[in-house]
């Protein structure tokens, strides 16, 4: 493995001798284009952990099993100011009412951290695009699942799956990606501190706008990756290419280099819900069933004890 300072010093004086063949050299080595070689071996320019599976065609973070966890990460800090990425993806799984639990596409300060958010790192610095599968949310929602959204975190915050993210989301919007038979992709285009995010999931070529947010500032020398995880639900979740793309920038090289110091943030964030405890769980139908069922039963055995008594009353005053 290359480490990163040998590679930031091959990328600068790749840069300053040879502009054009520097941006081919970033897109390829922040990109994850067919045929995966290796087989299982070695992915270049990737780690991969977990249940991770690489194949020739594709990359499946996560099996259609329960409680599995896997990820991908590139080895290079990305040096570009302005920059987007193609994701081709596919979601499938046996589940038609019920599944889970969706991955997450990482622009990170850290890599290779497992954790609780589909896979990875919570209280992670940097940019997460959540592709989120599985409703945990018990309050009222204003959105149905799939779900994409997106976080910026400095480390500080914790991502609520029980809130499906939506108190720290900047933007989201619905998606409709499983069991279809073609490729679905998604585009993230970070450019001048704004961060748009596409997807083509109906196979017609063309980018559908999900959300546009500005005044969100991301450091240069993060780490791109990708990972999913399931728990009782899961799905087949699969990669199937991964593209980069650095977009000019009117920026200096120095001041592209002083943005190493960064910290993200996002000055615009969606109005912040209020933070309900989830109401406590009501009555069953079939609690409610058997306790009308026991009403009627007592209510029938009360009815013949009182016409036994009676009659039985009745008769011994014949007797007397
Ligand atoms: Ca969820």
């Amino acid at each position: 493995m290359v480490t990163y300072k040998k590679e930031t010093q091959i990328i600068a004086l790749l840069c300053a001798i040879l502009p054009i063949a520097c941006e081919n050299f970033k897109v390829r080595e922040h990109s994850l284009i067919r045929p995966f070689q290796g087989v299982g071996v070695i992915l270049p320019h990737w780690d991969f952990l977990g249940n991770t599976m690489v194949t020739s065609n594709y990359i499946r973070l996560t099996p259609d099993m329960q409680s599995k966890s896997g990820a991908l990460w590139n080895y290079s800090p990305v040096m570009s100011r302005n920059w987007e990425v193609h994701v081709s993806f596919k979601v499938h799984g046996k589940g038609t009412e019920l599944f889970g639990d969706g991955f997450a596409i990482w622009y990170t300060k850290e890599r290779m951290k497992t954790g609780p958010v589909f896979g990875s790192k919570d209280h992670f610095s940097g940019l997460a695009i959540i592709l989120d599968t599985y409703s945990n949310h018990n309050g009222p929602h204003n959105h149905q699942h799939p779900y994409l959204s997106a976080m910026v975190n400095n480390g500080t915050w914790s991502y609520d799956h029980d809130r499906d993210g939506t108190h720290t989301q900047l933007a989201g919007c619905e998606v409709r990606f499983r069991n279809v038979d073609y490729e679905t992709l998604i585009s993230i285009r970070y450019e001048n501190d704004i961060l748009s995010v596409s997807t083509d999931l109906e196979n017609k070529n063309e980018w559908k706008n999900c959300f546009v947010v500005n005044n969100v500032e991301l450091p240069t020398g993060y780490y791109l990756g990708m990972s999913a995880t399931t728990g009782d639900l899961s799905d087949n979740h699969d990669i199937l290419g991964f593209k980069f793309y650095s977009v000019d920038s009117s920026d200096t090289h120095e001041q592209i280099m002083s943005r190493t110091n960064i910290i993200p943030n996002a000055k615009t964030f969606e109005p912040p819900r209020e933070h309900k405890d989830d109401p406590k769980p009501g009555m069953s139908n079939a609690k409610i069933f058997f306790i009308l069922l026991f009403g009627m039963v007592a209510a029938v055995g009360a009815a013949i004890f009182g016409v036994s008594y009676f009659k039985d009353r009745n008769s011994r005053k014949r007797f007397y």
